[in-house]
């Protein structure tokens, strides 16, 4: 169902300005104004015509402006139709840059919000017309060759997302751009695929690979190659285990299929096969999207999902190991489940189970390093240091930035504000920067000094005809397991499993790195949620008056943290408590919604306090 390799699509023979100015008359904005939100733009689908159709003109119109000039190779970007883990109702828009991260320049942002709501058919009230109208205007209606924008396009498996798709291949043609199209695709690869279409931007120790074959092939490549360390290491008996994986009815299902029938194709006989076995559960017919399912649904309900093709028997599931995507396959989290317990480890267990590993992968190179330099009595210092940092945002448990700060020191860890954008940024700043948010967004990052450092090891252990120590082996293949665009589950769910074999651990024996403090996510419908006004991390509200002075005192009589905020993805605000105890963590979750209610247009009843859940 994922097309192994994309569809690409020439421009219309006629370019045509006027059907561009037809379809912007026929698809007006639909709302008094649409935001651009966490991940872009996300609404009920019945309002995204208008957003495609702008979305696209926009980029058509943005293209030839982030091209160098040069000599060097057009750059690409791309646009993902997906509402991720949103319900079936939802569609939306992501953007990928030419560096193919989630587009992250609020002044691009801005541009496109002022377009998107724009009277874009005709002059507006004033009597001017919006500069990107005129653009169009002037486009000639010659056949175009070159193309003049290249554009990358994919879409999650909502039953709206191919026509609302469709109305950007449309726009785009129409204006003499090319498109590539990848038709159902992970949110993930057509970022991974807009990243290796630019392949100036891709650190040499990354084959390039541009399609789903060359990603997937990569992966398995990498992920071998990971767990054959553990085999040098020879630490792990050679039982097979079998993790469960529910791809929330969605895309994730045929993506980790895609992967598993890539990794048979490459398994040969001087490459063992993996040791795990994925089962996914919750295709794109199963059942419907995120419902019960999926990583927000295990991750917010601390549930198991349902598993919907045998639902009468979900308990013959082996509940042991296992992982839940979302809608678009680009976040993750595990649990376990059995008679007498559930647990979960999010995206903060995740990033601190890949801290230690790479911690403790850097420290290893870097005292081979320096044996094989004294053996050689060759002391050079200008290899440097690596840094190692994580990112998290305000809703990370509290136990986890304590074992963070306590293992990497407390400048290492950073807390950014909600969204892929902000965090993937902040990462950037590191050597190594591993973030996630705790509802499973996450991925590694590896700046240029990381790149440096790896090369001079090999170097150095070439040179001296000496084996590549495993923290060489492991760290010099991440890159390529790890993408490096933005998290992708698949990508995450295989890093985590091979750490795991690595390490000889079961889930239980990860999560009891650290026990997370009792917490409780909620949400309220409020009139207008935009009234709701946060500082650049999210930990303090603004606006409306009073919300934050009388969450301080909450917080002072329940000894806990809590903060609220605009969704920029559903059309809610989000109330986020813990405390030492599970009853005060509740309590306060109560007061905090409570407080949101009166003070920020709460709509129906006012939630109950004090708490009546336990
Ligand atoms: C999107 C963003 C995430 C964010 C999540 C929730 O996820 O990519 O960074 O954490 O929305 O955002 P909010 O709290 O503003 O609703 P996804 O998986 O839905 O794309």
């Amino acid at each position: 169902m994922i097309s192994l390799h994309p569809q690409v699509l020439s421009p219309n023979d006629d370019t045509s300005p006027s059907e561009v100015l037809r379809l912007l008359e026929k698809y007006p904005p639909r709302l008094p104004r649409y935001a651009y939100g966490t991940a872009g733009f996300r609404y009920d689908a019945t309002v995204m015509d208008a957003v495609l159709v702008r979305v696209a003109v926009f980029c058509a119109w943005w293209y030839p402006q982030l091209q160098a000039g040069n000599g060097t190779a057009p750059e690409t970007i791309g646009i993902m139709v997906t509402a991720s883990h949103n319900d079936e109702s939802y569609n939306g828009v992501k953007l990928v840059a030419p560096n193919g991260e989630i587009l992250a320049d609020p002044i691009v942002q801005g541009q496109l919000t002022d377009w998107v709501n724009s009277d874009s058919t005709e002059s507006n009230q004033a009597g001017s017309k919006h500069p990107i109208r005129v653009w169009i205007e002037q486009q000639s209606t010659n056949t175009k060759s070159p193309p003049t924008c290249i554009i990358h396009i994919g879409h999650d498996t909502r039953s709206h997302s191919p026509s609302l798709t469709e109305l950007a291949v449309k726009t785009i043609r129409a204006l003499g751009g090319q498109v590539i199209h990848h038709g159902v695709a992970t949110t993930p690869l057509l970022h991974h695929a807009v990243f290796h279409q630019n392949p100036q931007r891709v650190p040499s120790m990354i084959p390039i690979r541009p399609d789903a074959v060359g990603y997937y092939q990569l992966l398995s490549w990498s992920y071998l190659a990971l767990l054959q360390t553990a085999a040098a290491q020879d630490s792990n008996s050679n039982t097979t285990k079998r993790l469960v994986v529910d791809c929330a009815c969605g895309v994730g299902y045929p993506s980790v299929k895609l992967f598993q029938s890539t990794l048979q194709g490459v398994i040969s006989p001087t490459c063992p096969a993996a040791p795990t076995e994925f089962y996914c559960i919750n295709g794109p017919t199963h059942g419907p999207l995120n419902e019960n399912c999926g990583s927000e649904h295990v991750q917010k309900s601390m549930a198991a999902p349902q598993w919907y093709r045998d639902e009468s028997n979900s308990d013959a599931l082996p509940w042991e190991y296992c992982a839940a995507v979302d809608g678009d396959a680009d976040r993750i989290v595990f649990f376990h489940k059995n008679s007498h317990e559930f647990f979960l480890l999010d995206g903060d267990k995740i990033t601190v189970l890949i801290c230690e590993f790479l911690q403790a992968q850097v420290a290893a190179l870097k005292q081979a390093c320096q044996e094989q330099q004294q053996q050689g009595g060759n002391i050079n210092n200008s290899m440097g240091q690596l840094t190692l940092g994580a990112v998290q945002t305000a809703y990370a448990n509290g136990a986890s930035t304590k074992y963070l700060k306590n293992i990497l020191g407390s400048d290492n860890v950073l807390i950014a504000k909600t969204g892929v954008q902000h965090v993937h940024h902040a990462a950037k700043s590191f050597d190594i920067g591993v973030y996630f948010e705790a509802n499973g967004h996450g991925t590694v990052v590896f700046g240029p000094q990381f790149y440096s450092y790896i090369a001079q090891a090999e170097a150095l252990f070439m040179a001296a005809e000496s084996p590549r120590p495993l923290s060489l082996q492991r760290l010099r293949v991440l890159p390529a397991l790890i993408n490096q665009a933005v998290g992708d589950a698949v990508s995450d769910l295989l890093l985590v499993d091979a750490i795991l074999h690595i390490k000889g651990w079961d889930l239980k024996a990860w999560n009891q790195l650290y026990s997370d403090m009792p917490s409780r996510m909620s949400k309220l419908k409020v009139t207008d949620r935009n009234v709701v006004k946060t500082n650049e991390n999210d930990t303090i509200c603004l606006a409306p008056e009073n919300v934050q002075e009388e969450l301080n005192a909450a917080m002072k009589e329940w000894n806990g943290r809590c903060f609220v905020r605009a969704s920029g993805t559903e059309d809610v605000v989000r109330v986020y408590a813990e405390a030492e105890t599970r009853d005060a963590a509740d309590q306060l979750s109560a007061k905090a919604e409570y407080i949101v209610h009166t003070l920020c247009g709460g709509v129906g009843d006012p939630p109950k306090f004090p708490a009546s859940r336990m």
